[in-house]
């Protein structure tokens, strides 16, 4: 049976859940918040990995209401956090650019009543693929909620400066592929300096993903990044371990 019946299936049954990866505050040296990601527990396959349904969702137009499910679940839950814990959800491409984004980002944080501040939407370069006067417009009428974005994977997608230079983004998520040679070769250590300080000099935060060792913390820790994320803090865990890990890493 193709993945993609099931998938259609999958809201309606209940096989998804969120798992949550605590953000790292290298400032005040504790955990800052969580990032939501999605799982999907087949029946028959066991845990599908996004990476591979979140594609066939995006093409078969699932999408947005499962983007939506997620914004709404996430809020839900992080409402009950401590307030100073942020929420950092994944926002696919196509969502992004469906007409009703605002609203149901809107919808989410009112009916959760979630602080908008405590919300950080990241979405990834492939935005830019698009009409760019309308992602602009999308980006300001988000960030007129008060809530924060977040460019995901940065430096992997269609990087151009001048995005840098003409989106309000709030911050940048380094890539892990970037985090794992930054400790090794002298091409990604230099781009993760020009990185942070390019945020630095923009005003936006820099959090480093898939920290795995206590090197590449020290070495992050010292090239003056704000934020990390990575195994070495926790892996992503079910929502029943959220109230562990603020105590472990607070
Ligand atoms: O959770 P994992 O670390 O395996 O995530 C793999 C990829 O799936 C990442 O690129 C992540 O951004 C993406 N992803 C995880 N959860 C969501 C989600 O809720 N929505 C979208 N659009 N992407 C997600
Ligand atoms: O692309 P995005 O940053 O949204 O996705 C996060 C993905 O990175 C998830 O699949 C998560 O499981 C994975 N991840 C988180 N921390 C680490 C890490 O330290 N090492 C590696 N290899 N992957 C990580
Ligand atoms: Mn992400
Ligand atoms: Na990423």
């Amino acid at each position: 049976r193709a993945l993609e019946l099931d998938l259609r299936e999958a809201m309606a049954k209940d096989e998804f859940s969120l798992f949550y990866q605590p953000l790292y505050d290298l400032n005040l040296d504790r955990i800052c918040g969580f990032e939501a990601l999605l799982r999907w527990h087949h029946p028959k396959r066991g845990l599908v990995p996004p990476d591979q349904f979140i594609p066939i969702a995006e093409e078969i137009g699932l999408i947005c209401p499962l983007g939506e499910w997620v914004l709404n679940r996430a809020c839900e839950q992080a409402v009950t956090w401590p307030s100073e814990m942020k929420l950092a959800v994944n926002v696919s491409a196509v969502q992004f650019r469906d007409p009703d984004f605002i609203d149901v980002v809107v919808n989410a944080l009112a009916a959760s009543k979630l602080s908008p501040r405590r919300l950080e939407l990241e979405i990834t370069e492939s935005v830019f693929l698009a009409n760019s006067n309308e992602t602009l417009a999308t980006l300001h009428k988000l960030k007129a909620q008060g809530l924060r974005i977040a460019l995901d994977d940065f430096g992997t997608g269609y990087s151009s400066l001048s995005y840098l230079r003409s989106f309000p983004f709030d911050k940048l998520k380094i890539d892990k592929s970037f985090v794992r040679d930054a400790t090794a070769t002298h091409g990604s250590k230099s781009i993760v300096r020009a990185v942070i300080s390019l945020g630095k000099s923009l005003g936006m935060t820099t959090i480093a993903e898939g920290i795995e060792t206590v090197e590449q913390l020290n070495h992050m820790r010292a090239e003056g990044c704000n934020e990390a994320q990575g195994f070495l803090f926790s892996h992503p865990v079910p929502v029943t371990e959220i109230a562990a890990k603020i105590l472990e890493l607070r």
